[in-house]
């Protein structure tokens, strides 16, 4: 199946967000800072071809720009996901109704599952799910039978210290994955053309394909020419300020 998206949604960041959970490290991010580097990203996507929909921040919820856990969205359905952190969980109320407006089809993943949709990477038909400490078996096997009805499958790949599955997974299309650490040597991901990121450049593992270009972190040469190798024209965004929060680029927006 050839992918493209059409639409995103994004969700700004709230001034919370120097709240929001982190073992980076890093320090609290800036939050004017984050709303600028937030905008590029936008612009970013609509310079792919997107229609993006931007949500208000909120600031009840210090994660809730990392609007890619709550919800996976497909070309024939999107589901509303149950998320694995107590303090996240309630952020899929805020996706639903927007879903609901553009989506016919609804499933969602109900407790005691969880599921983190930024454990979930869509490789054609096929989409692995990653088994952390945010999604468990339950989750992934209740989201596994919402995608055979739809004609699509699922299989959990356990993670031993990623954060996400696509903290260090990045599907590029054409049988390219992008890949770091853990991942690297796992038997389920020998088939793909592996693209691999040095250890010291793990961050830029998540990287966004998005209708042919890849949108890759800010400062990694290493990846971005790799990339570039590969044939794709990449497009450098700064996102240190989602990155002292672990977020990358891809759990910034959904795209369909
Ligand atoms: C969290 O711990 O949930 C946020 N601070 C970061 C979420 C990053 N999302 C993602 O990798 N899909």
């Amino acid at each position: 199946m050839k992918n493209k998206f059409t639409q995103a949604i994004v969700r700004q960041p709230c001034p919370a967000m120097v709240n929001g959970i982190s073992s980076s490290g890093l320090g609290k991010p800036d939050f004017n800072k984050a709303l600028e580097q937030h905008r590029r990203y936008v612009e970013a996507l609509e310079g792919c071809g997107l229609r993006v929909t931007v949500l208000d921040g909120d600031d009840a919820y210090p994660d809730s720009t990392f609007i890619e856990d709550v919800a996976l969205c497909t070309a024939k359905f999107a589901v509303v996901t149950n998320p694995g952190a107590p303090a996240r969980n309630g952020e899929r109320n805020g996706i639903r109704p927007v879903l609901q407006g553009l989506f016919q089809e609804l499933g969602e993943i109900r407790s005691p599952g969880t599921l983190d949709a930024g454990d979930v990477m869509m490789a054609g038909d096929h989409f692995y799910i990653g088994l952390s400490e945010r999604t468990d078996r339950q989750g992934a096997d209740q989201l596994i039978a919402l995608l055979g009805k739809y004609g699509m499958t699922g299989s959990g790949v356990p993670l031993r210290t990623m954060l996400h599955l696509k903290t260090g997974l990045s599907y590029l299309e054409q049988n390219n994955l992008l890949i770091a650490g853990e991942f690297v040597d796992r038997p389920e991901f020998q088939g793909f053309n592996r693209i691999v990121v040095e250890p010291q450049d793990s961050y830029s593992a998540n990287s966004l394909w998005i209708n042919g270009k890849v949108l890759v972190p800010k400062g990694y040469h290493r990846t971005k020419q790799k990339i570039e190798q590969a044939g794709y024209p990449t497009v450098e965004l700064d996102v240190s300020e989602f990155r002292k929060l672990d977020g990358g680029l891809s759990c910034l927006s959904l795209r369909f």
